[in-house]
């Protein structure tokens, strides 16, 4: 039924060759995430350069209360539903706080990686024994296709650490109008964006010193070669990363070193690239407060409130129906 770009649902397969096909190439960011790829960018979270993620675990930290304040009223009942739960780390801050003001709460990540569900729930199991969860794993709009129904609870659901970044600001219109449609009037949205900010610490953050970055970019080239058979040489790839400061994006590329050609067995096709040609293979879209007021009014929803870090890096902005 889903038809439109942000929410079709293509074989792996299918992505590599309509993006190996196209000029200039690209390949979806989406794919990063196999188990190296999730390694890898747990790395990421954890490099001096990589802000965005200490920015919004310091915003919980220290908001912790309000947060909690709009998320429970009126009547102290809600379920949480996370989307791209991950490792869970910073939603464990607010929910350790919630559960110390007896909510009455439930949470459900979802995720499409089942082992970053079935890691979080053993975690979350013995960190917070009293918590009731209800983890899922698939596809975010066939799993949401219920949630209207669900329950008559206050649902709220939770978009973090910059995902909405890989999205173009026009799949982002897309996708929230889409969430929208799976929301009641009484349900909030919450979600982290990235702020405008120097360009020089934007662009850090996607070209790290160590090459984190480089080799989780590169790493989807690996993956394409187990996946699918193909015969990249790493080597003759390199990682560059550009800061568009009148776009507000960031963007990487894979850069073809030589003139060569790639073999892909699964569908048994070569590709030929030219010497420096590029594969677009990332945005990360980072936003301005004015943005993203016009993304929540364009999408149906209304900015309730917005918690800042204090460096004003990325906020977390909490929607409600408009
Ligand atoms: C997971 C989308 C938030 O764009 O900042 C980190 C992914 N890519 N470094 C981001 C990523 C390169 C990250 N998000």
């Amino acid at each position: 039924m889903q038809t439109s770009s942000a929410t079709k649902q293509n074989t792996f397969a299918e992505d590599v060759l309509k993006g190996l096909s196209s000029e200039p190439k690209f390949l979806s960011s989406k794919y990063f995430y196999d188990d190296e790829g999730s390694r890898l960018f747990q790395e990421i979270m954890k490099l001096p350069e990589y802000y965005l993620t200490r920015a919004e675990f310091e915003i919980f930290e220290t908001r912790t209360k309000e947060i909690f304040k709009a998320f429970a009223a009126p009547d102290n009942s809600f379920d949480l539903i996370e989307l791209g739960a991950g490792d869970g780390t910073k939603t464990a801050v607010l929910i350790d706080y919630f559960l110390k003001q007896n909510a009455d709460f439930t949470y459900s990540p979802i995720d499409i990686s089942q082992e970053a569900i079935d890691f979080l729930t053993e975690k979350f199991k013995n960190e917070f024994p009293r918590l009731s969860m209800k983890a899922k794993t698939g596809d975010y709009f066939r799993i949401l296709k219920t949630l209207k129904t669900e329950s008559n609870r206050r649902k709220i659901l939770l978009f973090l650490g910059s995902n909405i970044g890989n999205f173009s600001p026009e799949q982002a219109l897309e996708f929230f109008r889409h969430l929208r449609g799976v929301m009641n009037e009484n349900d909030l949205l919450f979600v982290g964006f990235d702020l405008q900010k120097d360009p020089r610490v934007i662009l850090n953050a996607y070209d790290d010193a160590q090459g984190v970055t480089a080799e989780f970019n590169l790493n989807l080239l690996r993956r394409i070669n187990r996946e699918l058979g193909a015969n990249f040489d790493l080597e003759k790839f390199s990682h560059y990363a550009i800061y568009r400061p009148t776009e507000c994006a960031a963007r990487s590329f894979l850069i073809s070193r030589e003139q060569q050609s790639v073999f892909v067995e699964a569908l048994n096709q070569s590709f030929d690239f030219k010497a420096w040609e590029p594969i677009f293979m990332e945005i990360s879209q980072k936003y301005n407060l004015e943005m993203i007021e016009d993304l929540a009014r364009e999408s149906g929803f209304q900015v309730a409130e917005n918690f800042f870090d204090e460096n004003r890096y990325f906020v977390d902005s909490l929607w409600r129906v408009s």
